[in-house]
């Protein structure tokens, strides 16, 4: 074969492999995002009930901020949002002589028992993160009987919508993040999980109750091989 008929076809391959970036020969798994329970309740910016060591105007704004500019790569965002009724199982006031942060057996179930918070409608129970930027947020915890720190499914084993809406809209992959790392942004990311997605939890925008607590269930989520990151770096999402 001719020398110049060679360089003609490197020229054809050359625009052929310009015109088609492999990142569209090898298409990226759908992402998607789940701002775990980021709620007045649970955040010192509102003295709230049951508010998080750290989770502050800068905190807040941190999340919001992050969150933008996720939606802004077109990444679809998803919320939780935990919604009690007044009567809960989780709240110590509703179990006479028990006092919040204790732990009582329940039907063979550990219950923590929580200040009363995040109640239908009240202040508290809002998300903070601009509701705008939600395709969905989930409601969960509404059963007075069972508490329900996954976005998943509660204590009972009841789903929430959340697996459905996500089947259907082809999301592979979970960017998971919020309040509280030791509870239901664990329970939120194990569900996810479990459910067959693979999972990242970003750390740094994300907190935790207490400091022990929190140290184990990130080792539990590695554990498991859920990814942990500090921050979102879109390269090793797209990775992994
Ligand atoms: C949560 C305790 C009680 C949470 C919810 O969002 O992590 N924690 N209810
Ligand atoms: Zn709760």
């Amino acid at each position: 074969m001719r020398w110049s008929v060679l360089f003609i076809k490197a020229i054809i391959v050359t625009l052929i492999c310009c015109s088609f970036p492999l990142s569209l020969v090898f298409a990226q798994e759908k992402v998607a995002v789940i701002v775990v329970d980021v709620q007045g309740d649970f955040t010192t910016a509102k003295k709230g009930a049951l508010a998080v060591p750290d989770t502050d105007d800068k905190f807040l704004k941190k999340v919001s901020d992050a969150t933008v500019k996720l939606k802004k790569q077109g990444i679809v965002i998803y919320g939780t949002q935990d919604w009690h009724p007044a009567d809960h199982i989780s709240f110590a006031a509703n179990h006479p002589g028990k006092k919040p942060f204790e732990a009582i057996q329940i039907d063979g179930r550990t219950q923590v028992l929580w200040p009363t918070h995040c109640v239908q409608g009240k202040e508290g129970a809002k998300v903070l993160v601009d509701n705008n930027l939600f395709q969905a947020i989930v409601k969960k915890g509404q059963n007075p009987k069972f508490d329900s720190y996954s976005g998943f499914q509660d204590d009972g084993g009841a789903k929430t919508e959340m697996d459905n809406i996500l089947k259907a809209a082809g999301v592979k992959k979970l960017i998971i993040y919020g309040i509280a790392t030791d509870y239901c942004v664990k329970a939120t990311a194990t569900d996810a999980q479990a459910n067959g997605y693979k999972v990242v939890v970003i750390e740094g925008l994300s907190k935790g109750v207490a400091p022990d607590t929190t140290a184990k269930a990130l080792e539990e989520m590695k554990a498991k091989g859920i990814l942990l990151l500090k921050e979102i770096d879109m390269a090793k999402i797209k990775a992994m």
